[in-house]
């Protein structure tokens, strides 16, 4: 068994439904391939990267599983295929039904063409780093020995912007306890 730190995110509705209720379709999903140990939060995000597009879902979710990293990849591109990710049409940092990225699996350092582990971009990013830290804010990037809330304080603020970069936000889809999803992989409420 192996530990991963698995990214959600989405800003377009997929065939299930909204993004709120992708992300719950997904944590369902991903229950099936080993056992969620913790659930950040759902966070509704400034979009990064291509400002003129909505604002994204984002949340993160620890997975003990028994997949290799590679299989695990496989997998969570399956999922992204299955809420209807198109990555032929989809633009880099553009609009998504789904993406899902691996930002660390146990304390593995990984760097090959198709995956590198830990998730290159994540230190630079607040709507990675903030539902990191609500789920596990001592892990270490075993890059850097620096822990998530480190990680976090070293950010730069987000001062020049009116709207609020990272927000909790509540879903009735979303649920707050994971013994459910952990028992019932269709459950999406209570
Ligand atoms: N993902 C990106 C690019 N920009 N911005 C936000 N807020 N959330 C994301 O998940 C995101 C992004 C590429 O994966
Ligand atoms: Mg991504
Ligand atoms: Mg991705």
């Amino acid at each position: 068994m192996s530990l991963a730190y698995i990214a959600l995110g989405a800003n377009l509705p997929s065939p299930a439904g909204p993004p709120d209720v992708t992300l719950a379709g997904v944590a369902g999903r991903l229950a099936s391939i080993g056992h969620i140990q913790a659930r950040s939060s759902l966070y509704s995000t400034a979009p990064v990267g291509l400002p003129d597009q909505p604002r994204f879902l984002n949340a993160v979710i620890a997975l003990e599983t028994d997949l290799g990293p590679l299989e695990l990849l496989g997998a969570l591109l399956t999922f992204e295929r299955e809420f209807g990710r198109d990555r032929i049409t989809g633009l880099p940092d553009g609009p998504r039904t789904l993406d899902l990225d691996i930002l660390f699996y146990g304390d593995l350092v990984l760097s090959e063409a198709a995956l590198e582990i830990p998730h290159p971009r994540l230190t630079q990013r607040a709507f990675v780093l903030v539902p990191l830290h609500e789920v596990a804010p001592h892990l270490c990037d075993p890059r850097t020995g620096r822990a998530v809330a480190q990680l976090l304080a070293s950010l730069p603020a987000n001062r020049e912007s009116t709207t609020p970069a990272v927000v909790p936000i509540q879903s009735p889809h979303w649920a707050s306890d994971t013994r459910e999803l952990a028992s019932n992989p269709n459950a999406d409420s209570q």
